[in-house]
């Protein structure tokens, strides 16, 4: 290792009760009561490495840090904790770019502990430096320098506080390197005071007051629910305010699991690849009760032309969301637990609304363009029979984790979530290699459940060497690896927008014998190329537990996601197969 700006570690000389800075920041983690932390070490963090070694929470060695911040983030979504990375300076922080955006737009508290070159050094290209907080300070809710050693403990316990309260997201400390050498007594954190840091959790009662009548005198009312109401704890109180009023409620992709798929009131998913009756109901909706949700694009399409006739009810933890892409008629801030248990209270013995009209159109259109697909007992393998042969044979309490891609869009469809922190993906940034790592981390977060990635050959690609960790960590996740040999996603908008010139899209050139890859690894690995190989294939893939396994389903490469309303298009118009192109 290259150390020549930064000079060997110097230990001062020990005085009673003190200890060094590395020291304070794994007692500080501690003190958070850190269970798991993702990371790799590198000259700028090492001296936090040693400490590591006794610390009383388990480090797991990624392979890339960029696996580590996923893994950060799949223990945040599994078990509703705040995740933690660690990276050295220069390359390791920039590697955690991508995670720390992507938890920044989808709300995943996660706390990234980074070393940076000695202070003297700061600023003067010396090797592996980078302006880390620089480069994150768009891509985290918040960052901190940390220039004196005494404020380690402190300046953790604020970064865990701004993680995990209001609008949960990421947050990144980063700590020179004489800093975690310097000596200084340890000091309990204080208890975190920031005047300027006060999220509104209850909301305003005359709000909901307003909203309630809204919600009493609709026709064509429509619950629309996000990952808000997941991060918030708030389904119990999601399933019994649709059960008070007999709404619909659709389910955004982050949503999914915020109410039971089972729940007669719930129509699915809307948007680019929603279901049809999802995305109708919204449009022709008179209200919208929007809670939790950002009115992403993939939902809204065309913003212009989304749900013309309705007026919106927004509640959101984040004021910055509200109105950002249409203006709501009733704006509420606040948790969205809370929110929606004063709206039961205030609903109180309110009788039903007669919505039967309205349910009916909805069943009309549910009956009608339900999802299909055409599986042939001798034609090629549809990734959708695959994705609902394993959601049968999975147990009733598996997390799906997926990457991005047109399986990520068919998992959603297709499987079946009873309870919130059974789905995680990537869902605002939409990034691939998230897969693997980050079921890593929810298994390791949530030991006892299987964990199931759905992932395809591009993605996979991205951060397949998260196996090694997997295997030697053991930290048995379950792979069913979609082998389309192409970047389908990509492949499905040449074929529709770009006359089926298929510009580098194609991955079949050069594969990898993914079982191969997946053994070399210290991973099982299996493979279904036909129907009739299916069931036994994930028979044997969730019966494997003492190592990662990675199916492979060798599935048609044409196949397309329906329905799908074309980017940017209005939601009036859905294709429901390729007969309505
Ligand atoms: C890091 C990153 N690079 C590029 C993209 C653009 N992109 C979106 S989906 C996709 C193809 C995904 O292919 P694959 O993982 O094989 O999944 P499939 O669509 O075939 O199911 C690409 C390249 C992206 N989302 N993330």
């Amino acid at each position: 290792m290259y150390e020549s700006t930064t000079g060997p570690a110097r230990p001062a000389r020990k005085q009673m009760g003190m200890i060094t800075g590395a020291e304070i920041l794994i007692k500080a983690l501690e003190y958070q009561e850190v269970e798991t932390a993702f990371g790799i070490p590198g000259g700028a963090i090492l001296p936090a490495y040693d400490p590591l070694i006794d610390a009383g929470f388990r480090h797991v060695l990624a392979r890339h840090e960029q696996g580590a911040g996923h893994m950060a983030e799949g223990y945040a979504w599994a078990t509703g904790k705040v995740g933690v990375a660690i990276a050295t300076s220069g390359p390791g922080a920039t590697n955690l770019v991508t995670p720390l955006a992507d938890a920044l737009m989808d709300s995943v508290p996660i706390v990234a502990i980074t070393g940076q070159v000695p202070t003297h050094a700061v600023g003067n290209d010396a090797f592996q430096e980078a302006h880390t907080t620089g480069i994150t300070m768009p891509a985290t809710k918040h960052n901190y320098f940390v220039t004196h050693a005494e404020e380690i403990a402190q300046t953790v316990a604020e970064a865990f506080h701004l993680a995990s309260t209001g609008r949960p997201g990421p947050v990144l400390v980063d700590i020179p390197k004489d800093v975690l050498n310097a000596r200084v007594p340890w000091r309990d954190p204080e208890p975190v005071a920031m005047p300027g840091y006060r999220p509104t959790t209850s909301p305003h009662p005359r709000r909901i007051r307003e909203a309630i009548r809204l919600i009493e005198s609709a026709e064509r009312p429509v619950l629309y629910v996000g990952g808000g109401i997941i991060k918030a704890g708030g389904s119990e109180a999601l399933a019994a305010f649709a059960r008070m009023t007999n709404m619909p409620v659709i389910t955004t992709l982050m949503g999914r699991g915020a109410i039971s798929d089972h729940n007669p009131n719930t129509l699915g998913m809307p948007g680019m690849h929603g279901l049809y009756a999802a995305t109708t109901a919204m449009q022709k909706a008179d209200l919208l009760v929007a809670i939790g949700v950002r009115f992403d694009d993939r939902v809204t399409g065309d913003p212009d032309a989304f749900a013309p006739f309705a007026k919106v009810i927004h509640a959101d933890i984040d004021p910055a969301e509200i109105g950002k892409v249409r203006a709501p008629e009733v704006p509420i801030v606040g948790d969205a637990r809370l929110i929606l248990e004063a709206m039961c209270e205030r609903w109180g013995d309110t009788p039903t609304p007669e919505l039967e009209k309205w349910w009916t159109t909805i069943r009309t259109w549910q009956e009608r363009y339900p999802l299909r697909f055409d599986q042939q007992v001798d034609g090629p393998l549809k990734p959708q029979h695959v994705i609902s042969r394993l959601r049968d044979r999975a147990d009733d309490d598996a997390i799906v984790v997926s990457g991005v891609g047109q399986h990520q869009m068919w998992a959603s469809q297709y499987w079946r979530f009873d309870q919130p922190r059974h789905w995680i993906n990537s869902g605002g940034l939409g990034t691939m290699g998230f897969a693997v790592p980050a079921a890593i981390g929810a298994k390791a977060g949530m030991p006892d459940q299987q964990v199931i990635a759905v992932d395809g050959d591009g993605c996979f690609q991205m951060t397949v060497q998260e196996l090694i960790t997997a295997a030697y960590e053991r930290i048995p996740i379950k792979v069913a690896l979609f082998n389309n040999a192409a970047h389908g996603m990509v492949r499905q908008w040449q074929r529709l927008f770009y006359n089926e010139r298929f510009s580098a899209s194609d991955l079949g050139q050069q594969l990898p014998d993914y079982p191969k890859l997946a053994e070399s690894m210290g991973c099982a690995g299996l493979r279904a190329t036909r129907v009739d190989e299916v069931d036994h294939v994930i028979e044997t893939m969730l019966e494997i537990d003492d190592r990662p396994v990675v199916a492979e389903f060798v599935v048609d490469r044409d196949e397309m996601v329906f329905p799908m309303v074309p980017a940017g298009g209005s939601n009036d118009i859905v294709l429901n197969g390729p007969e309505d192109l």
